[in-house]
């Protein structure tokens, strides 16, 4: 048998992407990696947000590693700092630590002389392939609003959460109704002084019950682990199938139920028509990132929570003065304004085949092949890349499949049939014009705003059922790559 020549592979980031791939190399018996991380803890979106609801919204035993299930998740979706430590613990029990520099953030990655140079603060290093786990949402969205640092009292976006601000005798405002706000404010809402929820557009709401797992449950899915794997398979199915996963992307009767949902949740759920009209989007549910939230709608009502809709002019060092000319007094301002979801792995830069930037690679617009390459960078690998399914789903089977994806091409390479492989142009090219003929039939195109929308005015989102894009990664198209034999 041809021996296996080692691989070096460079990992950006430690989160919930980052992990995934570490442990599927190791399962290879690959261990010459090293995952750079920023941060001086493993766990990404999960570790940088803290913010008082924090709740994942995607039902926890499918938003599990297929390989580490997690039979002692508390609740069908589960709480932030519960999901962190299972990230927490798989890097410590999968004895993935010692490969991660902590504290190390990744200025520069440049393919050259057939190996990437990844240059950070303390040096360069030369590695065969590069990962890029670097999420989706990581780069916080910090409003254009006149006055903004003028606010006298404490003010911090929702993924920099100041905890050393105590809240219940303050009065907040909430500027943001996303998923973060909405969450915010079920936390918050009748446990502060004050709360006012600045709402620039109004989102639908699924009902979603949060029924917690009895010890009993627990203990059945310990001494039983088929029935985690049951589990993951039907809440993959409920999700994938039964609800977002399909009504997202073709019209279908799915679409049509979870919007009758929406409109029931509301109608039922707020009685006063003037709240309820203030709460009435005017495009269909989906369009946004579809909120989740049990809940939300009670919060709302509580006394002491204000909903505001005129739209804010400018911040005072008091509060903040909406365009009718009332100022609103508050102690703390939250931005839930969210992430600059268009940023992928910047700011750091990556130059791939003759000294090719991603900016230039990328300047109409953030694409990549099947979500996880690109023409001209060789051995580069991106998980959560561009146009992948990243609405109301679980993103740890995406990161599954991805990472699996590089890890074929990183097997070819350690057996020394291939040293560099990177998608040709017009195999890229053709993938993409296909996903934009299939973008009007979702329904992210149906006149709302979102971050999903790419300055095309087109989704940066994959446009078919979750299934195809695990069935395109699980069977990789050499032919559609420029490979350099070894
Ligand atoms: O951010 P968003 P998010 N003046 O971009 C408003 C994931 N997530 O942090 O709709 C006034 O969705 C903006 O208004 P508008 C999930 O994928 C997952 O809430 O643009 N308002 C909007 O209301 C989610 O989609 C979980 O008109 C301004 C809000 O700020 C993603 O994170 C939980 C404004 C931003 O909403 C981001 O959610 C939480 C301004 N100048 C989040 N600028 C899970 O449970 C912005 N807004 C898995």
């Amino acid at each position: 048998m041809a021996e296996k020549r080692a691989v070096k592979v460079a990992i950006v980031g430690a989160g919930m992407s980052g992990l995934c791939m570490a442990a599927k190399l190791q399962d290879a018996g690959i261990d010459t990696f090293t995952i750079f991380e920023q941060a001086d803890e493993v766990g990404g979106t999960w570790r940088d947000n803290t913010y008082p609801g924090l709740t994942c919204d995607v039902p926890s035993r499918y938003y599990s590693y297929s390989f580490r299930p997690n039979p002692q998740w508390s609740r069908v979706m589960s709480a932030g700092p519960e999901i962190q430590a299972y990230f927490q613990q798989v890097a410590t029990e999968r004895n993935i630590r010692p490969h991660i520099r902590f504290g190390t953030e990744v200025i520069s990655a440049v393919y050259r002389d057939g190996r990437w140079s990844v240059r950070t603060a303390s040096g360069e290093d030369a590695f065969d392939v590069l990962i890029t786990a670097t999420g989706v949402l990581r780069v916080p969205r910090y409003p254009d609003i006149p006055g903004l640092d003028m606010f006298a009292g404490p003010i911090f976006h929702s993924a920099r959460w100041d905890h050393s601000v105590p809240l219940s005798d303050k009065r907040i405002g909430l500027i943001g109704t996303g998923s973060t706000g909405v969450q915010i404010t079920a936390a918050l809402g009748g446990n502060v002084r004050g709360l006012k929820i600045f709402q620039r557009t109004a989102q639908w709401v699924l009902p979603a019950p949060n029924v917690r797992y009895s010890r009993l449950t627990k203990a059945a899915l310990q001494r039983w682990p088929v029935m985690n794997k049951v589990g993951y398979r039907v809440w993959q199915a409920y999700v994938e199938r039964a609800t977002l996963g399909r009504a997202t992307v073709e019209p279908c009767w799915q679409r049509r139920v979870l919007s009758a949902l929406c409109r029931w949740n509301l109608r039922l759920s707020v009685r006063n028509p003037d709240m309820r009209r203030k709460l009435t989007p005017s495009y269909e549910a989906m369009c946004k990132r579809q909120i989740i939230a049990g809940r939300y709608y009670r919060a709302i009502q509580k006394p002491g929570v204000d909903l505001v809709t005129e739209a804010i002019d400018h911040v005072e060092p008091t509060g903040v003065v909406t365009s009718d000319g009332v100022l609103h007094e508050l102690d703390v301002l939250v931005l839930a304004t969210g992430f600059d979801s268009h940023a992928y792995m910047r700011p750091m830069q990556i130059v791939g085949e003759n000294g090719v930037t991603l900016e230039k690679a990328w300047r109409d617009g953030p694409r990549a092949y099947r979500s996880v390459a690109l023409p001209g960078f060789p051995n580069l690998f991106m998980l959560m890349g561009p146009h992948s399914p990243v609405g109301n789903q679980s993103l740890v089977i995406i990161a599954e499949s991805q990472a699996d994806y590089a890890l074929w091409w990183i097997d070819k390479i350690r057996g020394g049939h291939v040293v560099a492989a990177a998608p040709t142009e017009t195999a890229t090219k053709l993938y993409n014009d296909e996903m934009k003929a299939a973008m009007p039939q979702t329904i992210w195109v149906t006149g709302c705003n979102s971050w999903y929308l790419g300055k095309d005015g087109l989704p940066e989102l994959f446009p078919w059922r979750p299934v195809r894009h695990r069935e395109l990664l699980s069977t990789p198209e050499p032919t559609d790559f420029e490979v350099r034999a070894g």
